[in-house]
């Protein structure tokens, strides 16, 4: 069902990435941007996830973010999160570098995580960067006002034209750049920076495995395509550690 070459790679490789988009949460009923069940209320995400959008139509843009934490405060981490923890525990040098704002990867228990767009738990004020809990934004029906300089209190992930948290990139790229086996899961590969970092993984050396039910701009460059669910190909993929280890 693996290649040979993929069994040989899981062997020898020191260290091993994991490059994740939303396509990881999706079997937790977590929704994807993009496709089919990804759009919400036929709004794109680069029409909501940018600055100018969230003050003009900042009671939307809210909309939006308590929707989408309520469903994330409601779901659980799925095979697929738990499956990447279980290499966390294998290889010594490992990482976990997520699109993802859902926490979904921490929650299952992955420890070594750089988080490129943000968390949805976190909310800060936009002019004095006070931090905000989600308990006090979701008891709120009207938008979110900050109660010390009275600014817009906005979610802390980052939106299209925004700069990634530099030490979360300059982890993710030291990592990406390190890796000898990079498996990239569930993402569609086309919001930058963060889509550069199979590239530059492979420029590099490393053995590039997509795992998505379809392929994406990321599957030319990959040495394998594995199609399916991740949830599902992620933990058989642990399995074949586990055994080879055994024999
Ligand atoms: C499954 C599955 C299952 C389903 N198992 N898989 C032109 C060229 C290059 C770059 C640019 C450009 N014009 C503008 C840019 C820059 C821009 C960009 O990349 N735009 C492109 C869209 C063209 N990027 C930025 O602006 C970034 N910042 C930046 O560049 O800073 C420098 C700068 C500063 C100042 C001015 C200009 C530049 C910031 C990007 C921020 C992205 N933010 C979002 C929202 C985060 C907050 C939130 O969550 O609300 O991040 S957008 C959204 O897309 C989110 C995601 O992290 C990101 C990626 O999406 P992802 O994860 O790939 O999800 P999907 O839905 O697209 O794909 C899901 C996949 O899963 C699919 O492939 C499915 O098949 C698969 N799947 N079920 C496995 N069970
Ligand atoms: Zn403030």
């Amino acid at each position: 069902m693996f290649s040979e070459k993929l069994i040989q790679k899981l062997k020898s490789a020191e260290s091993v990435v994991f490059f994740t988009g939303a396509g990881i949460s999706a079997e937790s009923g977590v929704p994807t941007f993009r496709g089919e069940d990804g759009l919400w209320k036929k709004f794109k995400p680069e029409e909501l996830a940018n600055f100018d959008a969230f003050l003009k139509n900042t009671e939307l843009v809210w909309e939006w973010y308590k929707y989408r934490k309520q469903i994330i405060a409601n779901v659980q981490p799925n095979p697929g999160h738990y499956a990447i923890v279980e290499f966390e525990k294998i290889y010594k040098s490992f990482a976990v570098i997520t699109q993802n704002v859902d926490n979904l990867h921490r929650r299952a228990g992955s420890k070594n995580i750089f988080e490129l767009h943000g968390n949805i738990q976190h909310n800060y004020c936009i002019k004095c960067k006070k931090d905000f809990s989600d308990e006090l934004i979701l008891s709120k029906t009207e938008i979110p006002n900050c109660d010390v300089c009275g600014g817009l209190i906005r979610p802390g992930v980052v939106w299209f034209g925004e700069m990634l948290p530099e030490d979360q990139w300059n982890g993710a790229e030291r990592a990406a750049l390190s890796a000898d086996l990079f498996f990239s899961v569930g993402t569609s590969g086309i919001v930058y920076p963060a889509a550069s970092l199979p590239y530059l993984a492979k420029r590099n050396g490393a053995y590039i495995v997509e795992v998505n039910p379809d392929p994406t701009p990321i599957t030319e460059i990959a040495d394998e395509f594995l199609s399916g669910k991740s949830g599902v190909i992620l933990p058989q993929i642990v399995k074949i550690i586990l055994d080879e280890k055994e024999n």
